[in-house]
């Protein structure tokens, strides 16, 4: 029987191995969380409680990157904020807006990491600079064959990335989510070995299509979509984008990923959106849109090939995926 958890089994499919599993795994965390209960936490660290700047009120005007955007009918908002992925807040679509409003965003705080020349725990309101936000509206095709078309306030992550300056030995950028689980009750199951881990080869991060975004619609962040800041890869697989960052690290070493390490053989660092290659257990040739009819033909790259390609010359896709 193997080990997946993802996408969300119907309940049709709980064994009675499984809830057997399921169980255990409570109990590993219930022990877990009483010696973190006795620890000081992260959230016990001290910040400027600077008054909030505007964006996080309400976003500022950011102008449209028609560059990069796709010109398709945007993803209903109801949808976009209902019908969500984060594990944290359970397995079930409707878990995160449900559960979401337990997160606490502000004050937020990334810690930064490893080999880089300005570590240190920044403070998000210092981090964001107004002036380099945007608008970008971006595809994202979930491994669960649906997709979104979602327009994001956000900034280049290699804007952030220039600041921080990393070392010549930094091959690798690592995220990491918060790890919270009076906040995030989903946390309160080993369904993932927490906290959810992230991370891109350098050149994937500096490229000028990854997005760190801060809102949707024009608005904040709504929890359930990874509030106060998440990553946009939109070439890859929707879990690479991972939400409610806390850190950033800078390694030598190719990181694992928490799906990675979950199923090595269903999922790969890559996970580059690839409609020739299949998932074990379905096909990624089609995909659904959320909110429409029918199937349409998942794209290469999920249609930013012409952008993106050349990152990935001469690499076996097939191994690499
Ligand atoms: N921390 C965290 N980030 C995450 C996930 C998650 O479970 N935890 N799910 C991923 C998956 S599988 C997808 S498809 C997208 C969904 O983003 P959305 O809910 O904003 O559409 O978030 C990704 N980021
Ligand atoms: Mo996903």
């Amino acid at each position: 029987m193997p080990r997946y958890i993802y996408p969300a089994l119907p309940e049709s499919e709980v064994t009675p191995e499984r809830l057997y599993r399921e169980r255990r795994r409570f109990m590993k965390q219930s022990a877990r969380l009483a010696l973190a209960a006795s620890l000081p936490g992260w959230s016990g660290l001290s910040l400027a409680q600077d008054k909030p700047p505007p964006w996080k009120q309400k976003l500022p005007e950011a102008p449209s990157n028609n560059q990069f955007s796709t010109q398709e009918p945007l993803t209903d908002q109801k949808i976009v904020t209902s019908y969500n992925n984060f594990f944290e807040l359970g397995t079930r679509k409707r878990d995160p807006s449900d559960w979401g409003h337990y997160l606490q965003t502000d004050p937020w705080a990334i810690k930064v990491e490893g080999e880089v020349n300005k570590p240190g725990t920044y403070d998000l309101n210092k981090l964001i600079k107004p002036d380099q936000l945007e608008e970008r509206i971006y595809r994202l095709r979930c491994v669960e064959a649906w997709s979104m078309v979602i327009p994001w306030t956000g900034f280049q992550l290699s804007e952030l990335i220039k600041r921080l300056e990393p070392t010549s030995r930094a091959k690798y950028v690592v995220f990491e989510t918060l790890y919270d689980p009076e906040q995030l009750r989903g946390q309160r199951r080993d369904t993932i070995d927490w906290p959810y881990t992230e991370g891109l080869r350098m050149d994937e991060a500096m490229h000028p299509l990854t997005l760190m975004a801060v809102g949707l619609y024009g608005n904040p962040l709504p929890n359930q979509n990874g509030a106060p800041i998440r990553l946009v890869v939109p070439w890859k697989y929707g879990f690479k984008s991972i939400k409610s960052i806390v850190k950033l690290r800078f390694q030598e070493e190719q990181p694992v990923s928490s799906w990675q390490q979950l199923a090595p053989e269903e999922y790969g660092f890559y996970a580059n959106v690839n409609p020739n290659v299949s998932h074990p257990r379905w096909s990624q040739a089609r995909e659904r849109r959320l909110g429409e009819e029918g199937r349409r033909k998942t794209l290469m790259f999920n249609g930013y090939a012409e952008e993106v390609a050349h990152l990935y010359q001469g690499m076996d896709l097939e191994k690499n995926y």
